[in-house]
């Protein structure tokens, strides 16, 4: 991506630790995830307490990991999701109804998801989630959050300049399309209905589900084809 866009991630990264002061659904949020982890977090941290003080993993090999989980694993669960209200008109209305029971349909059920609600991208409608006082997310459909998600600069701009956020991550949006950008809380969180793009008419679920990317589902970017059109 072009400098601003590095730019503003270092920024994101360097105020990643930056102090905040979350309000009480946020501090809620962090007091489950701190100080009673879900079994799986529990586990997982467990392991890569473990795996460091042994010595048989650097921290590198880690970063790796967690970005696998980021970026593969966990917003899978989210393509899928979205591939399905793609295809089945039936499906998508249960899902902009009633996000979580939809979700679980497809099997995605697992904490920090409870409570959930999908919202919709359209030609004059583009739709960003952020969490403004911490990090709350939809961990059923999208797995772990961006590093950048989580920081200062993220969470402060994506609401006072939601299109210059929108520009760093490549994403450009014409004048007469509406931003809305949801605040995210441990009682609700948000996932991105991306819109489907043009020339995707004959792909397979499957097809689509592969072009659907994390970035897209929290409303950074938008679903595109790739450069050559698909192999569909
Ligand atoms: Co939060």
């Amino acid at each position: 991506m072009d400098g601003t866009r590095r730019g503003f991630l270092k920024a994101a990264v360097t105020a990643a630790g930056a102090a905040v002061t979350p309000d009480r659904a946020h501090a809620r949020d962090s007091v489950q995830n701190q100080a009673v982890p879900s079994d799986l977090t529990l586990r997982v941290k467990s392991l890569e307490s473990l795996l460091l003080e042994k010595g048989l993993v650097d921290r590198a090999a880690l970063d790796a990991l967690i970005d696998t989980m980021e970026h593969k694993v966990g917003p899978r669960n989210g393509a899928r999701v979205v591939a399905r209200a793609w295809i089945d008109p039936a499906y998508k209305k249960r899902l902009l109804e009633n996000a979580p029971a939809a979700i679980a349909e497809l099997g995605y059920n697992s904490g920090q998801g409870e409570h959930m609600l999908v919202v919709e991208n359209g030609p004059k409608v583009h739709n960003l989630i952020v969490c403004t006082l911490c990090s709350c997310y939809p961990w059923p459909v999208l797995g772990l959050p961006p590093v950048w998600y989580k920081s200062a600069p993220y969470r402060s701009r994506a609401v006072i300049d939601p299109r210059g956020i929108l520009r760093e991550f490549g994403t450009q949006l014409a004048e007469d399309v509406e931003v809305r950008v949801w605040d995210s809380t441990a009682e609700l969180r948000y996932l991105v209905l991306p819109e489907r793009p043009a020339g995707t008419e004959k792909m397979t679920e499957e097809q689509l589900a592969a072009l659907i990317t994390r970035d897209a589902m929290v409303g950074v970017a938008k679903v595109t084809l790739p450069p050559s059109g698909g192999n569909a």
